[in-house]
């Protein structure tokens, strides 16, 4: 079997969520342990600045997501864990694919959209042209799996048309690896507590809309006890579902992190009311997030080991990317 090159990336942009836990870190720790693939898992702080960071608080929340992937289970001596602006060819990279990317695609791009608001005149342009800085992240080590939650997706698209008008223009068949998205097929999209028409996000400025991954007992207790549900009974089976995205929801973060069916879930339920399942919800939560919380803190203590981790998954990273790079420039004529 061919080996599969894993890269993804979280932005350094606080409030780590059990959504980025479900949609992608669970699946990173998944795929370290399967024998064909390596991983390269990467704290993108290029990223986070294409919106307004204060620098002390980036500074903490590069270490706190390091801390969040250790904690998760990512072990650095099977994984790269690095930084992405300590390697300058993720910069280098941008600019040429910035280069071969079309307008009219990254027009496309919803995500843009949503987080530029109704005053598009006034997003950054690295906001704009965010997609092609992940395009870089992903072609520079040849990665041919990429994990991500389903809003990712057309962001990989545009990297698939990247690479692939790279290599036809340049006539380099096969250069750049034609990367594909790992999207479960369900759980991909957490939805925030208080109103699951929005995805939990690390930017919602209500705090009990997420469960954050350094969430206490209690206020993951809490947090679950207030989520919003619908005066209705529990659903009888999958149809009910319809029409009942808060249920829907909640249902599935239980059944994901149980690793079991939405109908086994329901079957489990079905006639007791919401406090019941609200409780059950709560105790499979903390067992999950809890040691990593815990984990976090103690990690969070000695800032010099994960700036160690750091540094060396980065040399690591840089000695790949570099050289991508540099044939990159004898391919187009540098
Ligand atoms: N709600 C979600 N459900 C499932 N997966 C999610 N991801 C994010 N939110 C959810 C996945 O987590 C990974 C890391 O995301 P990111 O930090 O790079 O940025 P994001 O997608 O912009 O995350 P947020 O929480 O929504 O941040 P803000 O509020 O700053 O926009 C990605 O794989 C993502 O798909």
């Amino acid at each position: 079997m061919s080996q599969k090159n894993i890269f993804s990336g979280v932005q350094p942009t606080g409030n780590l969520h059990l959504g980025n836990y479900i949609g992608a870190i669970k699946n990173f720790v998944k795929l370290q342990s399967e024998n064909d693939s390596k991983c390269i898992y990467c704290v993108v702080d290029l990223h986070a600045i294409t919106t307004k960071q204060d620098p002390q608080k980036l500074k903490e929340n590069i270490l706190e997501t390091t801390a969040v992937f250790l904690a998760s289970g990512i072990d650095p001596s099977k994984s790269i864990i690095f930084n992405q602006s300590m390697v300058p060819a993720h910069s280098e990279g941008t600019w040429i694919l910035s280069c071969i990317a079309r307008m009219g695609w990254l027009n496309r791009m919803t995500q843009f959209k949503e987080k530029a608001g109704k005053d598009k005149e006034k997003a950054s342009v690295g906001l704009y042209i965010y997609p092609i800085l992940m395009a870089a992240d992903i072609l520079l080590y040849d990665a041919t799996h990429v994990p991500v939650g389903e809003d990712q997706k057309q962001h990989l698209e545009l990297t698939r048309d990247i690479a692939q008008k790279f290599n036809t223009d340049f006539k380099v068949q096969d250069f750049f690896k034609i990367p594909d998205p790992l999207i479960q097929e369900k759980f991909s999209r957490i939805m925030s507590l208080k109103d699951a028409k929005n995805k939990m996000s690390k930017s919602d400025p209500s705090d009990a809309s997420r469960i954050n991954l350094t969430d206490t007992e209690d206020q993951i207790h809490n947090k679950i006890k207030k989520a919003k549900t619908d005066t209705k009974s529990f659903p009888a089976n999958e149809k009910d579902l319809n029409k009942r995205p808060e249920i829907q929801n909640l249902i599935g973060i239980y059944s994901s992190l149980k690793s079991q069916k939405i109908s086994d879930t329901i079957n489990r339920f079905q006639g007791k009311n919401f406090s019941n399942f609200k409780e059950k919800l709560s105790e499979v939560v903390i067992e999950h997030i809890s040691p990593i919380s815990k984990e976090i803190s103690k990690l969070k203590s000695d800032k010099g080991h994960i700036l160690q981790v750091l540094k060396d998954g980065s040399e690591k990273a840089e000695a790949i990317a570099s050289e991508k790079v540099k044939k990159i420039k004898e391919i187009i004529g540098f």
